[in-house]
């Protein structure tokens, strides 16, 4: 883990199984790998200091969101299997008091009934689904965006 000046770093975390990107079912996920899209989202960022993280434990995550909320400006969270399960990444998420993007390679509207309910969608700034890996890319400079932007205070 690097360390940056406070509240400058987008933080982008990664759920369960993103590890194994670009191994199977290419018709739903593309071809592009987790350390693909890295690169592309660094290229993105720019000068801007970038967290690029994937964990399979959803003890880890809620941890990276915790360190997120003490140090970054913005965090990208593809929770993958667990937008649809925890409660504890949704009352983690919650407490982040910067603009937050949840983040899906696939768009998960469009899928099985079990696809539907995310926990995340109502306590994140905003959402972006269905754009496959480049959805990375765009979320980094959504966040630039964001972060850039000064509040609207009415
Ligand atoms: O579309 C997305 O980004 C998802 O968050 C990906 C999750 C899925 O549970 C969500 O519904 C949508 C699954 C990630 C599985 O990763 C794969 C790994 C290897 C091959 C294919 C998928």
């Amino acid at each position: 883990m690097t360390t940056h000046a406070p509240f400058t770093a987008i933080h982008i975390l990664n759920g369960p199984n993103l590890n194994r990107l670009g191994t199977r079912e290419p018709q739903i996920y593309g071809t592009t790998t987790l350390a693909d899209i890295e690169t592309m989202a660094r290229r993105a960022a720019g000068d801007r200091p970038l967290e690029f993280r994937q964990s399979n434990s959803e003890q880890q995550l809620i941890e990276w969101i915790h360190d997120a909320t003490d140090t970054a400006a913005g965090l990208i969270i593809n929770p993958a299997a667990f937008t649809f399960t925890s409660m504890a990444i949704m009352d983690a998420l919650k407490m982040f008091p910067r603009p937050s993007i949840e983040l899906h390679i696939s768009n998960i509207h469009r899928r099985e009934a079990i696809y539907h309910n995310s926990y995340m969608s109502g306590v994140v700034t905003s959402v972006i689904a269905g754009l496959g890996a480049r959805g990375y890319v765009h979320a980094v400079h959504a966040m630039a965006e964001l972060i850039d932007t000064p509040k609207d205070t009415d």
